[in-house]
This record gives structure tokens, sequence and C-alpha cells, in this order.
């Protein structure tokens, strides 16, 4: 197994509800190490081109309406087969069907209020992380 990175956003039902350190705690139990971290309030032009994939599905707007709503914190997560350690750590989609201890089971509020934000492949996170962070601003 490789040493990765992955990216991460704690959404604003987190910032809301002051969850911060307590997500926090669930990614450093698990094992990975948070090397990068910034509290931002996300454009709606940020937003948009982050999710893009997601521009053809029924709730887009939602989705981009939400992550604007309130503050995020992006965070850049470094670990042994972080990408995989971390949606196993975040948990299904849909809390609903989130496994037990997972960040989404204990935290989210519904399929979209779902706490947490981490990249789905290895390409995909280091397209994100460019998004919202500078090497020089990561320290492993
Ligand atoms: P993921 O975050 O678990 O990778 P994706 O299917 O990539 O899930 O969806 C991205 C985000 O879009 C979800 O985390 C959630 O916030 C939102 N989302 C997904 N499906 C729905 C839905 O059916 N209704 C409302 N929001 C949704």
């Amino acid at each position: 197994m490789a040493t990765e990175r992955t990216f991460s956003i704690l959404k604003p039902d987190a910032t809301a509800r002051n969850l911060t350190g307590a997500v926090n705690a669930v990614i450093e139990e698990a094992g990975l190490r948070i090397v990068a971290q910034r509290r931002i309030r996300m454009s709606d032009a940020q937003a948009k081109k982050f999710y893009e994939v997601h521009a053809e599905r029924p709730f887009y707007g939602e989705l981009v309406e939400f992550m604007t709503s309130g503050p995020v914190v992006v965070q850049v997560l470094e670990g042994e087969n972080a990408v995989a350690k971390y949606r196993e750590v975040m948990g299904a989609t849909n809390p609903a069907q989130a496994a037990e201890g997972t960040i989404r089971q204990k935290f989210a509020k519904s399929v979209g209020e779902n706490t947490v934000h981490g990249s789905d492949s290895l390409e995909n996170a280091a397209i994100e992380i460019k998004q919202f962070f500078e090497e020089k601003d990561i320290v492993g």
C-alpha cells in the first residue's frame, strides 16, 4: 500500500453544529493525518465547478445551494491508502445506509446534508486538492 493524499470537506451542516473537532477526531483515530486545513466560505462558482460532474443530476441546484449556505472546512488528508480509507471512514452517501461508527452514521442529517466529502479516486483527489490548496500549504 502506498501513502496517498485525498481531499476532504467538512460540509456546512458540520460547521453549523460545531462538529469540526468531533469529525476530525474520527479522521485521526482512523490513522489519517490532516496535512492541510482551511475554513472558507465556498463561492457559488467554486461549488458549481467542484460538483460539475453532477450538473445533470436533479439535486445539483440543491447541492450547490447547500455547499454555499455556510462555512466549510477544506482539508488534505494523508495516509496509507488514504482515498479508499477515507471513503470507508465517511460511510455511505445516505446516512441510513452508513455502517456503524462511520462519520455519516454518527453525524449526517440526510443524503444531502451528509457532513463530509471525500475524493472517490486518486486522480480526482489530485484535481480537487489543486482547486483549494497550493503545494506549499500542505505540510506532511
Ligand atoms: P459521495 O459524496 O458519497 O461521493 P455522490 O453520489 O458523489 O456521493 O454525491 C455527491 C453529493 O451530492 C453527496 O455527498 C450529497 O451531498 C449530494 N447528493 C447525492 N445524492 C443526493 C440526493 O439524492 N439528494 C440530495 N443530495 C444528494
